[in-house]
């Protein structure tokens, strides 16, 4: 049950108490049986799982559409301000627990299943979710969009649909095998299609000049395929507001005409040829969560959905009778990462050539539009095209970046004279091996505003791979650290800790993360840290029954739940992690009364399908897995699990159920981590670097509250210049050389000493994430985690207190700062009565 203030008649409505928006028990009931029967077609006696969770979700849906409707009559009336966010990804996780949430009323609908006959939680398991992100950039765009509808910001999120997003993960012999993610097989509730608004867009051919009717050269651009953009709306309802923002995705489809010039010469497959193509672009999201692949049907996914975006936004404009010159007094468009920042060449070019707009004015208008957020400093992660890829796709758009350079370089040269080094190093083309469009370097001379994601991060930027920018434009520059949104990361997934907050406190901190730090006086409470023990000790009985269900491994709900759960990379250090989960284990064996703290330590994540020694990763957990957990030297000491299909879905039970969070990546790589946030909210205490967030999150928490190791980002490149010798810490250390030994000599892997080969001499040779050198001092700190957590008081007292000290870390508060310092929009309240007027 969700404690909540139950909502007055006045605050939705009394006049439209119906069954399409009342929300009384008796209502409900109504409004789900009915939709059963005339939407699914179905009555109780033959309606299956999946037929009551559609009939659910239209009822929630009806609910949301009259909230949607007022928003949309609102700004259009007014016509407000707006953000507009664009994402290649969105990883929004299921709808339904979220919109009965911020709808306030999940426990109505609670009752009304319960007086059916009905599980609540039975039916929400059943939804597929849209999982159309990898990882941290995905899911900070989902947080986003809670954030800025809870805040009653006009938003439009623009990104795509993907018909298959994230593979689904299966573990098959420890390895990883991917399968195809079908998520709209069983339709999709959430989503309104509006195929009134589709624009086109254009693809490769040349360009050429024409006289426009004043009799002025302008540039036309003719394509050599031209495929459409279907929107597909989503409503995103803010948290107990009227306020339902609109997530529009794309779908490519092939133009009508365009089958039919193919069908009446007679070529029936031609037409069809050119239908699949077209819809190719939208298929699949690319799975590789940090590394850029220069494929062109990616390229084009970009622009596709960039182009649908801007030309929606210019619609929007025209029917407002906005003038194109107040386009960024209209609009503030942010881009998540380089994967939009076409963008500013497109902006361009739509004012240029289809609105004949001068040079200089729509320059200007392009740079006060957009804002640039970067998200990470891996260099295989920042995108470049070669020249041929980009000339044969987007000729226009290389022409436009070919001016926008000249112009740039010209102001550089003024600025700091001839300094070729410095001209080519910010040059927007990489003329160094083979030629290519910078993506990031177009981010940003085309925005007002360059953000990292974290204070660290954000430094590095400035000091590193953006360093030249900084030099020329310093004020551009700031930094915005994440947060995440506390309606799903505490309220949906940790009800009973949501429950005793606000039993304490009132429920202010929903909304206001902030005040979650009123939980401190209750601290020293027995009564309030009894129920505090106990709701993270049911936490984790739900966990070990859903591992024991999926892994058929039986875990110890009184050991201490060592918890990673993140994309699997190198950066990321999970093979420290396992180093660490073998020397207990090579403790144990060689003291078998050795009295220790009892763990479990659980990973999941996924790996990039290509991304061969990630995989190898997973496989070292699972084979070590497999010996930890059949030995009976060890029994209930320790065991190691990996979950597979870590997904939003799956990860809501995670969070609330970890004693301890890993957050262990190479000090400087992770730009700023979200899970580290997730778990400490939910009371789980952290052993991490000085790496991202982790450095604010332990400033936040009080350093006595986090376990700290690890090299500095400044040891890294210490190190990295003064020569880096890996082998020489596994020689002198016996615990490491040991475990190494063991994963090179087969000792977890049947004998065979071939399988973790390329691991292993990674680790030896090389070791790019020095994780030879993070060792010691980590399995040291474990050392004292495993010492504070038999202290049952004390562990108690820091995991309060790290929920009750993350009240920075809400989404909420990173949204706000984003309209402060970026967007400078305000708020634009809803009320549900224009919808009975039927106004705007
Ligand atoms: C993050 C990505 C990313 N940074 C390329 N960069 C992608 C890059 O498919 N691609 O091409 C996909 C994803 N993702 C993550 O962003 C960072 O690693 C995290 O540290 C950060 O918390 C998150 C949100 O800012």
């Amino acid at each position: 049950q969700i404690q909540e203030p139950q909502l007055q008649g006045q605050d939705v409505g009394m006049q439209c108490e119906d069954d399409r928006t009342g929300i009384g028990v008796e209502t409900l009931k109504r409004a789900f049986l009915d939709n059963l029967f005339y939407v699914q077609g179905k009555f109780p006696a033959l309606a299956t799982k999946h037929d009551y969770y559609m009939a659910l979700a239209y009822t929630v849906r009806d609910r949301l559409l009259q909230r949607w409707v007022n928003t949309a009559a609102i700004y259009t009336q007014e016509g407000s301000r707006t953000v507009a966010y664009l994402s290649a990804e969105f990883l929004m996780g299921p709808h339904l627990g979220n919109n009965l949430i911020n709808l306030g009323i999940y426990n109505q609908v609670q009752q009304a299943m319960t007086e059916l006959k009905l599980d609540l939680k039975e039916l929400l398991a059943k939804e597929e979710e849209p999982g159309l992100g990898n990882g941290g950039l995905g899911r900070l765009a989902a947080c986003y969009l809670d954030s800025l509808a809870s805040l009653e910001i006009p938003t439009l999120g623009y990104g795509i649909r993907y018909e298959f997003g994230i593979f689904d993960q299966i573990i098959r012999n420890g390895w990883q095998v991917e399968k195809t993610d079908k998520w709209l097989r069983y339709g999709n509730p959430w989503e309104i299609a509006r195929p009134e608004w589709a624009v086109s867009v254009k693809f490769g051919g040349r360009t050429e000049a024409h006289k426009n009717a004043q009799g002025r050269y302008q540039v036309r651009w003719v394509p050599h395929k031209v495929v459409l953009g279907i929107p597909y709306d989503t409503p995103i309802l803010g948290y107990k507001v009227n306020t339902a923002n609109t997530l529009r995705l794309w779908k490519a489809e092939a133009p009508e005409s365009f089958d039919f010039e193919a069908f009446n010469r007679g070529n029936y497959y031609g037409a069809v040829d050119q239908k699949v193509t077209s819809e190719n672009l939208t298929k699949v999201l690319y799975p590789n969560d940090e590394t850029y692949e220069g494929k062109q049907l990616r390229l084009e996914q970009q622009y596709f959905f960039v182009s649908c975006a801007l030309q929606d936004m210019l619609r929007i404009m025209l029917r407002q009778k906005l003038p194109l010159e107040q386009f960024h007094e209209k609009f503030a468009v942010q881009l998540n990462d380089t994967h939009p920042a076409i963008a500013v060449a497109e902006l361009m070019r739509l004012l240029l050539d289809e609105h004949e707009m001068d040079w200089e004015p729509a320059w200007e208008i392009t740079q006060k539009t957009f804002g640039y957020t970067n998200h990470t400093l891996l260099p295989e992660a920042l995108e470049k095209w070669s020249l041929k890829l980009f000339s044969s796709l987007l000729p226009r758009h290389l022409e436009i970046i070919y001016e926008i350079n000249w112009r740039f370089l010209e102001q550089v040269r003024h600025k700091f004279g001839t300094d070729e080094g410095r001209i080519g190093r910010l040059s927007l083309i990489d003329e160094n091996d083979g030629k290519f469009v910078r993506m990031a370097h177009l981010a940003c001379v085309g925005s007002h505003r360059i953000n990292g994601v974290a204070e660290l991060h954000s430094e590095l930027l400035k000091k590193t791979t953006l360093l030249d920018f900084y030099e020329f434009f310093p004020e551009k520059f700031t930094n915005v650290t994440n947060g995440v949104t506390p309606r799903r990361w505490i309220v949906l997934s940790n009800p009973k800790l949501a429950n005793l907050i606000t039993s304490c406190i009132g429920d202010s901190w929903i909304k206001h993360l902030e005040d979650v730090q009123q939980i401190e006086t209750f601290a020293q409470d027995p009564g309030f840290q009894k129920e505090w023990q106990q709701i993270k000790r049911e936490n984790k009985v739900n966990v070990a029954s859903i591992l024991l269900d999926r892994t058929g491994v039986k875990v110890d709900p009184d050991s201490l739940f060592d918890i990673q759960v993140k994309r699997i990379h190198q950066y990321k250090r999970q093979h420290l992690n396992i180093l660490h989960a073998i020397t207990l284990y090579n403790q144990i064996k060689q003291n078998p009364n050795l009295d220790i703290t009892p763990r479990t330590l659980i990973f999941a994540g996924k790996a990039a399908p290509g991304y061969y020694i990630a995989k190898l990763i997973i496989k070292l957990i699972d084979s070590v897995a497999d010996v930890v957990n059949k030995d009976p030297d060890i029994g209930d000491r320790l065991k190691v699990v990996f979950l597979p299909d870590y997904n939003v879905k799956n990860s809501q039970p995670i969070y609330p159920a970890a004693d301890l969070s890993e957050q262990i990546s190479t000090a400087g790589k992770e730009a700023s981590g979200t899970g580290n946030m997730k778990f400490a909210m939910n009371g789980a205490l952290t052993i991490g670097t000085l790496d991202g967030a982790n450095i604010e999150i332990r400033n936040a928490v009080g350093a006595e509250n986090f376990f700290l190791f690890g090299l500095t980002t400044e040891d890294v490149g210490a190190l990295r210049l003064t020569g880096y010798r890996p082998w020489e810490y596994y020689e002198a250390n016996p615990q490491l050389k040991q475990a190494i030994d063991q994963i090179a000599s087969g000792y977890f892997s049947h004998g065979d000493r071939r399988l973790f080969k390329p691991l292993v001499d990674l680790l030896l040779d090389k070791d790019p994430f020095m994780l030879m050198a993070d060792y010691q001092p980590y399995i040291d700190c474990q050392q004292q985690v495993s010492q504070t957590y038999r202290d049952r008081d004390r562990w108690l007292q820091m995991s309060i207190l790290n929920t009750a000290r993350m009240g920075k870390f809400s989404s909420d508060r990173a949204i706000r700062e984003y309209c402060q310092q970026i967007w400078k929009v305000k708020p634009v309240p809803v009320q549900l009565a224009a919808a009975k007027t039927g106004d705007g």
